[in-house]
């Protein structure tokens, strides 16, 4: 099966969208950067600038797209207003303008902390389809996207596949990273999955890298084609001086780690 032609990168200046764009670049595929920063076009891509809030852009950016990676939006707690417009109405803006456009795949960075009070003592290995959880307005809002992927997916039979990322950055840089990294080569063989033509349906699965220390489930995203290789343990040594971490404290013990703890509503970032 060949990858899509034009790919559509909402966010495309954030964390994710900086780490993916060298990684998604392919012969034969365009890669359509959509940011609300402006961005220089490289080879093979093209940029429209724009805003998630906008949905005259969103629909002109989705327009000739085969696929979209939907990363744009708030990454972290915000005031519910913001959450709201960026994340939520965003969300329905992409998807609405995914069916217009006729769309095959739509791909949405949920989070962890879609359901952030889950604990391990919910199963090890977490399996994706446990039970909404959310630990801040901010994963409320991926636990909405997630809702709206599904319903998009029943209504209009669009492929949705929700990534519910882990730790995505270049190295780990914590303790509780060791656990929940994705690597941004696994967030690419992820995205390559979930854009095959080969994966149809709806999807939930963990975005996380082969870590030895993972607890959440990996099988959902191997029914996709999903298989990680990369494991943050190598950093171990650099991130650990004293005793390990013990799995009964907090931040290891709950998906959402110190997001649990974090005042309501107060901007992180
Ligand atoms: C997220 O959802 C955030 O966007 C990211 O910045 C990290 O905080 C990550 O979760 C995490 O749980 O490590």
């Amino acid at each position: 099966m060949s990858a899509p032609g034009t790919l559509l990168l909402t966010g495309a200046a954030g964390n994710m969208g900086t780490l993916l764009r060298p990684q998604l670049a392919r012969d034969g595929r365009t890669l359509r950067l959509f940011d609300t920063a402006e961005l220089q076009a490289g080879p093979g891509e093209q940029v429209r600038t724009g805003s998630v809030t906008d949905r005259d852009a969103v629909a002109a950016a989705t327009d000739g797209a085969d696929a979209v990676v939907h990363l744009a939006g708030i990454s972290g707690e915000a005031g519910w207003d913001d959450i709201l417009a960026v994340n939520v109405e965003g969300t329905r803006a992409v998807l609405d303008a995914a069916v217009a456009a006729g769309v095959r795949t739509v791909v949405l960075a949920s989070s962890n902390h879609a359901v952030g009070f889950r604990t391990r003592d919910d199963g090890v290995p977490l399996a994706a389809t446990v039970g909404h959880a959310p630990d801040t307005y901010y994963g409320w809002s991926k636990h909405a996207m997630e809702g709206l992927g599904r319903l998009y997916h029943e209504r209009f039979g669009l492929t949705v596949v929700s990534a519910r990322i882990g730790s995505c950055f270049p190295r780990p840089s914590n303790a509780r990273m060791l656990a929940t990294w994705l690597s941004p080569d696994d967030a690419a063989r992820l995205v390559e999955a979930a854009v095959d033509p080969s994966t149809r349906g709806h999807h939930v699965v963990w975005g996380v890298s082969a870590n030895t220390r993972r607890w959440w489930s990996l099988e959902e995203g191997a029914a996709i084609g999903y298989h990680p290789r990369d494991d943050a343990e190598v950093h171990a040594a650099d991130l650990l001086d004293g005793p390990p971490p013990d799995p009964a404290d907090p931040v290891h013990h709950r998906v959402g780690g110190a997001f649990c703890d974090a005042p309501l509503g107060v901007p992180m970032r």
